[in-house]
């Protein structure tokens, strides 16, 4: 199979892309724009990218907001609370058919890789076992990483030691934690500690939600980074939201940097989410309540968007779209500078699939998956501005998706 006309991120001109079975076999540069023969895909001078990552989302919790009650605060806390009561009527089959009809919203958005938080703070591990079937049985559509995720804490929760190793024993792809969440601050620290032993003693990735919160004196994200740093982990361990952050004095925060880059750990930002559920404790001024995450880019560190929430006890928005989070995103963290702008898909693309350490199995280049999305725009910046869609999703060298562009005509 072959991609012609098509434009490639950061490489001027046009090219080719060839496929044989399911790897890419050659890259080539057209000297001009070339007819397509039967079977060539045209990608007619628009963007072809590598698929847009998923790095956060909970799609054991996805398409259950308002069941039974609505989170009416609008914060985390009762975000939980409202998940907690839902938890008790969860069942195998409720969880597939609802994280399955989320992944079909994914892949129609040209996103293949997914890492998804579920959680484990269940005696009976039920959203973990249903959503590891979903892993094998989705595997057409997306790539998916499990995390098992101790939404009402490691240390706080009855057996929550247990039903984390138990959840890496039955196949969770990384270790999650929750310390701004655990009733202590010496629980939080222990928690960090806790998981990443298991990380470590099972080979598994990190990631955890960290001071998901306003408070400023929620500073776990030192001690998950000191503990990625010694142990030599952190391109293997992620940050997730560390919202504290937006709170920090920069006095603490420029401290807080050096331990950061020398960790190497990377960085999940989910902006809609964030906007969304802090700031919930201020009047006015009210903050943004989110990470800071060009100042993380800007010295050199890894960080992503996620969606977080498709319709959940924390968020009741929310469709698939990944650059819809994009867009905001670039609104809320101040970067809407050309130059942000002109590189704005690394946010969803590479530096997402950095943090989920695909590797080689991401991204454009001879000999590496034949995972490609052909957008309807020329540009990142003409594909966030206008909210471009995927146009052609391919997936392991066969056409996974074609989508038909709207026609509007003014009569
Ligand atoms: N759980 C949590 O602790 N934080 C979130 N943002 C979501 C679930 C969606
Ligand atoms: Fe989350």
């Amino acid at each position: 199979m072959k991609i012609i006309n098509a434009t490639l991120r950061k490489t001027p001109g046009l090219h080719t892309i060839t496929c044989e079975g399911a790897q890419i076999s050659a890259i080539t540069l057209q000297s001009a724009h070339i007819p397509a023969q039967a079977g060539d895909i045209d990608a007619r001078g628009q963007l072809l990218i590598a698929p847009f990552v998923e790095p956060h989302i909970h799609l054991d919790a996805a398409l259950t907001a308002g069941q039974p009650e609505w989170n009416l605060s609008g914060t985390l806390f009762e975000g939980i609370e409202r998940w907690a009561q839902r938890k008790e009527t969860i069942t195998h089959e409720d969880t597939k058919l609802r994280a399955h009809a989320t992944i079909r919203m994914l892949a129609e958005h040209g996103i293949q890789h997914v890492r998804t938080h579920v959680d484990v703070t269940d005696p009976t591990l039920a959203a973990l076992r249903a959503i590891i079937e979903v892993r094998d049985e989705a595997r057409h559509l997306i790539d998916l990483q499990i995390v098992a995720f101790p939404q009402e804490g490691i240390e706080s929760y009855a057996g929550g030691r247990e039903l984390m190793t138990l959840a890496v024993e039955l196949g969770a792809d990384v270790v999650g934690g929750i310390p701004h969440f655990e009733n202590t601050r010496e629980q939080g620290v222990s928690s960090i500690k806790f998981l990443m032993d298991l990380a470590e003693r099972t080979g598994c990735l990190v990631d955890v939600h960290c001071d998901e919160t306003d408070d400023p004196h929620s500073r776990f994200l030192e001690v998950l980074a000191e503990e990625a740093r010694v142990r030599g982990m952190g391109s293997r361990v992620t940050a997730s939201h560390t919202t504290a952050m937006g709170s920090y004095d920069n006095a603490y925060c420029s401290k807080l940097f050096r331990l950061l880059k020398a960790s190497k750990i990377n960085f999940v930002s989910c902006p809609t989410e964030s906007i969304h559920l802090q700031g919930r404790f201020d009047t006015f001024p009210k903050r943004r309540g989110v990470t800071r995450v060009a100042e993380i880019d800007r010295a050199g560190m890894n960080v992503c968007f996620g969606q977080d929430s498709i319709k959940d006890p924390w968020y009741p928005l929310g469709n698939g779209n990944i650059l819809r989070v994009l867009d905001a995103g670039l609104h809320i963290c101040h970067m809407m500078g050309f130059e942000d702008l002109a590189r704005s898909l690394d946010l969803v693309t590479d530096n997402s699939a950095r943090t989920l350490n695909l590797g080689e199995g991401y991204g454009i280049a001879v000999g590496r998956p034949a995972n490609l999305v052909v957008l309807d725009a020329e540009s990142d910046y003409e594909a966030v501005r206008r909210q471009a869609k995927a146009r052609v999703s391919i997936r392991a060298g066969k056409v996974l998706m074609t989508r038909v562009p709207e026609q509007v005509e003014f009569s």
